[in-house]
């Protein structure tokens, strides 16, 4: 069947999914209210950001020359991508099978949600878009550091879950790429892409009382649950990204078996061998589950 981008009745129809789930951009058929909200979005983290996220976050900012105007074409940042770090961005319809996303992340094919959210939905929303996606992520595959754990991360992820234990792993990404902070001379810095993202936990994250900075700990985060639907109780920091390149080289195996014997953390727990930084108040979180 042919596709139409001008035809109203097709104004709803998803691109065909191939694979491994890769879909053109279609980066023509945007709205200017899907440009209009992207503007939105990237206009106040733009300038929250720096001196809040890393420099390494800024600096890959600049590189990508995103456009606040815009959303990117992904044909564009893969350009510059793959000159710096060789990889590249792919669209994607939303969130993939796992087993779709860590073969793209092995590959250095970093799998973008291809939608915007509406514009009621400028503050949360569960499935990654481009923005999350775009913003949040792509700024730190510039860092040649930072680009090759992505790809250790996928193929960790695919060894993982053939070994049963993606659950563990998906902590660590969780912790590290998506609400990563880590250490500088300055004080805490953002390089997690779900903080970087979003307004709100951009500023909870680094300045909030209320939740827990501990230093990152391979073992104590494969033991942490985590929190999808509201800010993290817990930010866990590392000091470089040499520190978590540094983890791609260790065999999980024997500490995928010791962690398994160990009881899993609730995600606001303190545990008596953190290396605590900042011991969190709670109160966002107690105020929360009282309502
Ligand atoms: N798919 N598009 C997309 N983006 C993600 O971040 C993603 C996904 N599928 C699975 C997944 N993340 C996680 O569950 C894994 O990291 C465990
Ligand atoms: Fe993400």
């Amino acid at each position: 069947m042919e596709s139409t981008k001008h035809g109203a009745a097709a104004g709803d129809a998803k691109p065909p999914v191939s694979g491994n789930w890769t879909i053109d951009q279609e980066w023509e058929s945007y709205s200017a209210e899907e440009h209009a909200v992207w503007k939105t979005l990237y206009e106040r983290q733009s300038k929250l950001l720096p001196g809040r996220a890393c420099d390494e976050f800024v600096q890959g900012m600049r590189d990508l020359a995103m456009d606040g105007d815009r959303i990117p074409d992904f044909r564009r940042l893969s350009e510059v991508l793959e000159k710096r770090t060789g990889w590249s961005v792919v669209a994607v319809p939303g969130l993939v099978p796992d087993e779709v996303f860590f073969d793209h992340l092995a590959n250095r094919r970093f799998p973008a949600g291809q939608f915007i959210r509406r514009p009621d939905q400028l503050d949360y929303l569960e499935e990654p878009d481009v923005f999350h996606d775009v913003f949040g992520h792509v700024p730190m595959l510039v860092h040649p550091v930072f680009a090759d754990y992505m790809e250790a991360y996928g193929k960790g992820g695919l060894r993982a879950r053939s070994l049963g234990v993606l659950a563990h792993l998906a902590r660590v990404y969780w912790y590290t790429v998506e609400f990563g902070l880590i250490g500088s001379g300055d004080g805490l810095r953002i390089y997690g892409s779900g903080i970087a993202s979003s307004y709100t936990e951009t500023i909870f994250a680094l300045e909030d009382p209320s939740p827990n900075r501990i230093r990152f700990d391979l073992e104590r985060v494969m033991r942490t649950l985590y929190r999808i639907d509201d800010f993290q109780e817990t930010y866990f920091v590392i000091e470089s990204f040499d520190e978590l390149l540094a983890l791609a080289e260790i065999d999980f195996g024997p500490i995928y078996r010791r962690v398994a014997a160990l009881p899993e953390l609730e995600p606001g727990t303190i545990d008596p061998g953190d290396g605590l930084l900042h011991r969190g108040t709670g109160i966002y979180h107690a105020g929360r589950r009282r309502v």
